[in-house]
């Protein structure tokens, strides 16, 4: 199962292909409608969600609700291209105007600007968006359902915010209320805190990233493999997490706890009542590169957004002077956004990995299989 993407952030549409999903996969468009509306939403997002109301508009591979095994095409109108077609439009436009050329530290402008041969940043930032994450929370929502149809469910919550921390630890059952609070946090406590200095950093112009952690429960084991590298179930996960704008860091279970602690703290010891078991899951499911039948449990870095409205130190590529980076108008944070678009990117690339395992061409065959696991 393969997505592709293309779409600039203010061009006319986003757009996505899956190829691979097998047929009769039952589709849902009011869930991927609302996950897309999930993934605008959140305290500290900017004026350009007002603009949106992301609508996925599938133009292939599904007939009456259920996939035909065809390449699944689908677009996202981008309702703000009405204020910049005279600047975006492929057939002809003005690009005197809306240049970036104060370049933001963070973000892709300079290095854009010099590997694509580009003198305006406009170039490369329309692609480097994180816009072009709505595409993957709409095909993340569809393998969910892929997912879903085996028993397989994700998701997570917003474990801190700059340095707010939520210390608690949740059941996978409690997640899914986190969606109702402003930052999709569960603490309530801690939400607070990290709202207020969210209104601190926007009075100063500045920005927050934060920790999400993303959980998946109900995979059989042994998705993934110990046989090749490129097959590792945690090293193709983490690929996934880390191919989404402004991650930073992503660790497995305990992760990065792990390196200072004592073996006999960190691995899971095995007990056998019928089924094999442990007491303990620090490994957040995956053993040797596979899913060993434990909930998956993954933690990702999201640096803050690199656009800040009081701009930091750059120089203008325009006349090699120095400057204050373009503001533009901007996210304080995107955290929720980010949750929502992990949650997708990990439904994707469990996806791949289940069916690269299962085969099907069609989803009674995939149910099956599934089934028949141990
Ligand atoms: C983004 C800048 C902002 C964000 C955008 C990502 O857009 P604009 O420049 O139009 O104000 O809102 O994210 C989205 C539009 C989105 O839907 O997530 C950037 O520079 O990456």
């Amino acid at each position: 199962m393969k997505l592709t993407t293309a779409g600039e952030s203010h061009g006319k549409a986003l757009v996505g292909i899956i190829e691979g999903l097998p047929s009769n996969l039952e589709i849902d468009i009011d869930l991927i409608n609302r996950y897309l509306s999930l993934r605008q939403s959140g305290y500290g997002r900017g004026a350009r969600q007002k603009i949106e109301s992301d609508k996925i508009e599938i133009l292939s591979g599904v007939r009456n609700k259920l996939t035909l095994g065809s390449p699944l095409a689908f677009c996202i109108i981008n309702k703000d291209y009405a204020n910049w077609s005279a600047y975006m439009a492929p057939e002809g436009c003005d690009t005197s105007k809306k240049t970036l050329t104060a370049v933001r530290p963070g973000h892709a402008d300079l290095t854009g600007v010099l590997k694509y041969g580009q003198a305006d940043a406009r170039n490369i930032l329309e692609r480097a968006s994180a816009r072009e994450t709505a595409v993957r929370v709409a095909a993340g929502t569809i393998a969910r359902q892929y997912l879903s149809a085996l028993g397989v469910e994700i998701c997570g919550y917003v474990k801190s915010v700059c340095n707010i921390i939520d210390p608690d630890i949740y059941a996978f059952e409690q997640l899914p209320a986190a969606k109702n609070n402003p930052l999709f946090m569960l603490n309530g406590k801690k939400e607070k805190e990290a709202m207020a200095l969210l209104d601190k950093l926007k009075s100063e112009g500045d920005t927050a990233g934060g920790i999400i952690e993303i959980r998946v429960k109900g995979l059989k084991s042994g998705f993934g493999s110990c046989m090749q590298y490129s097959t590792k179930l945690d090293a193709v996960l983490c690929g996934a997490v880390m191919s989404v704008q402004a991650i930073k860091g992503v660790e497995v279970g305990i992760g990065f706890g792990a390196a200072c602690l004592a073996g006999s703290e960190v691995h899971d010891e095995i007990y056998y009542n019928g089924n094999y078991h442990r007491k303990t899951n620090r490994a957040g499911g995956i053993e040797g590169g596979m899913s060993n039948g434990e909930e998956i449990i993954l933690r990702a870095a999201m640096k803050p957004i690199p656009t800040l409205m009081k701009g930091l130190n750059t120089i203008d590529i325009a006349n090699g002077q120095p400057a204050k980076a373009a503001g533009e108008r901007s996210d304080i944070a995107a955290v929720c956004a980010a949750e929502i678009i992990l949650e997708s990117v990990v439904a994707t690339a469990l996806a791949d990995v289940v069916s690269q395992r299962l085969g099907g061409d069609n989803m009674e065959e995939v149910t099956e299989r599934y089934r028949a696991l141990r």
